[in-house]
């Protein structure tokens, strides 16, 4: 196995340091599940921004980059001002609201792109310094999006691949970002590009198209400054097996038990506090539910775990006190002396916490109005060893394509999200697991060991060619800007 390169913004480490010691353990994120074993196994090295770290002393940050060394990773320093600029205002107040069709959320100054690229930069210096020939690179999400062609104009032969997580929107509204050449342009310097869903690849040779005026051919690939560069469609998961085995912990059946005591039913949601994720839209149909079908009052709880984000981001704190409010409204107006009907976290929750609440649930509420994958659908499925309970998942999230036995609605759809709950709760056992035998099948066969195997694979078949540079990384036919 060819040695292997990661770079994502964070790196797939906790690390804290208070003046007072430091900590540092592995995260257990999607992304960092999935790539420990090819990081572990290929002796590569994972490069990666740690976080703020401006609290540490000296002697503090040098134990920190020691653990890190040990642990094969290499910190990427930003400052302050980078933080701002670089990572909450062009990363998560412009590209991250445009890729998810929420050009409404833009800032009106849409600008920083000189920070942008001065970042991408300072990862490319990284990579190129620990860079050795024959190593695959693979470079991860819209924070990086210029990071390929940079790598590509100094190691014109390597072997470099890109995933997007989040969606490729379509063309009509990526079109209002005044960089769009240049990122795609960026991300033309890979030799494969990987999107979650067809559906994202199709937009995004769709911008090639009427930017550029390239066709990709029968195989999926475009001819690109005398490079091919291949578009592949990567369905990323979880770690399902893995899932399966935590959730059926004592400890997890004990703390479900908890979490049922006194509810008849239990409707369930976890998401990151994101606009995308379709939170307020999803409580006003719990609320219709409660109003149009009486016989659920005092008889369902819905609890949702909002889990604190970005707070750096404007858009983000004024989502918080709508979400907020209306948590109150609705609370206010149908709860009694015995019963809430809405119960809202706004936190974290403990992992086990997280799997007996997927284990408690009779009814997983996955109703985004986008997103790229959504990992949460799948960590469901995948904990349901008793092939029970509901998923009611959106059309807009990338996990529907594959999660087709989910109770599929679309979530600006109020009425019809009423009439998937109520067909949820009433639904017979048989039918559920019927049901859900069917997406444990998808979601363990399909899991993320596979996903990191296959576009690992496909970009070690990346054919190496002999170099035949061109200045930068763009096409030779420009139609528009
Ligand atoms: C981006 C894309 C794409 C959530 N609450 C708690 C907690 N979580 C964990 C979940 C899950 C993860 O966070 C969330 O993953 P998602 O995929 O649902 O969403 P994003 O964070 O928006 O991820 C998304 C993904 O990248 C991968 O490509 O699927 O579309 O937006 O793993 O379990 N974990 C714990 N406590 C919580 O309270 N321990």
């Amino acid at each position: 196995m060819p040695r292997l390169i990661i770079v994502s913004n964070r790196l797939p480490v906790t690390v804290s340091a208070d003046g007072e010691g430091t900590v540092v353990h592995h995260s257990s994120g999607g992304l960092a599940t999935g790539l420990r074993v090819p990081h572990e196994r290929s002796g590569g090295i994972w490069i990666g921004w740690p976080g703020d770290l401006s609290e540490a002393t000296p002697e503090e940050a040098l134990a920190i980059e020691e653990r890190l060394r040990e642990m094969n990773v290499v910190p990427v320093g930003l400052t302050r001002e980078e933080q701002h600029v670089y990572y909450e205002h062009v990363c998560n107040a412009v590209i991250w609201p445009l890729c998810h069709d929420r050009i409404d959320q833009l800032p009106l100054l849409v600008e920083g792109w000189g920070v942008y690229e001065r970042v991408n930069r300072r990862f490319a210096d990284l990579v190129v310094e620990h860079y050795q020939p024959g190593d695959l690179i693979w470079v991860h999400d819209y924070q990086l999006m210029r990071l390929p062609a940079l790598l590509r104009e100094r190691l014109p032969d390597a072997r470099i691949g890109f995933f997007l997580h989040i969606p490729f929107p379509n063309p009509e509204i990526f079109f209002a970002l005044p960089t769009r050449r240049w990122l795609v342009e960026g991300m033309m310097g890979a030799d494969l590009v990987g999107f979650h869903t067809r559906r994202y690849r199709g937009h995004f040779t769709a911008a090639l198209r009427r930017l550029f005026g390239i066709e990709p051919s029968a195989d999926a690939s475009v001819l690109w400054s005398h490079r091919r560069v291949a578009l592949g469609v990567f369905p990323m998961s979880v770690d399902a097996a893995n899932i399966a085995e935590r959730a059926s912990a004592p400890e997890v059946a004990a703390e479900r038990a908890e979490l049922r005591a006194g509810v008849d039913r239990l409707l369930v949601g976890i998401d990151r506090l994101d606009y995308s994720k379709g939170i307020p839209r999803r409580l006003l149909a719990f609320e219709r539910l409660l109003i149009e079908h009486p016989e659920w009052r005092e008889r369902v709880r819905f609890t949702q775990i909002a889990v604190p984000s970005r707070g750096g981001v404007r858009a983000y704190r004024r989502f918080r006190r709508d979400v907020d409010a209306l948590v109150g409204r609705i609370n206010g107006e149908h709860a009694t002396p015995t019963w809430i009907p809405v119960h809202y976290i706004y936190n974290t929750v403990p992992e086990s916490t997280l799997l007996a609440l997927y284990r408690a649930a009779d009814v997983m509420l996955v109703t985004p109005v986008r997103d790229g994958m959504n990992l949460v659908a799948k960590e469901f499925v995948a904990s349901r060893v008793d092939e029970d309970g509901v998923l009611v998942l959106s059309e807009f999230a990338g996990a529907a394509d594959e999660l087709s036995e989910a109770l599929i609605v679309n979530p600006y759809d109020i009425d019809g999200v009423v009439v998937a709950l109520d067909a949820a709760l009433n639904m017979a056992g048989m039918e559920r697991r019927a049901r859900m035998k069917t997406l444990r099948a998808q979601v363990l066969t399909h899991d993320v060991h596979r996903w990191a195997a296959s576009f690992l694979d496909a970009l070690a078949a990346v054919r190496r060619r002999k170099s035949r540079r061109t200045s930068g990384a763009s096409p030779d036919k420009a139609v528009q800007k």
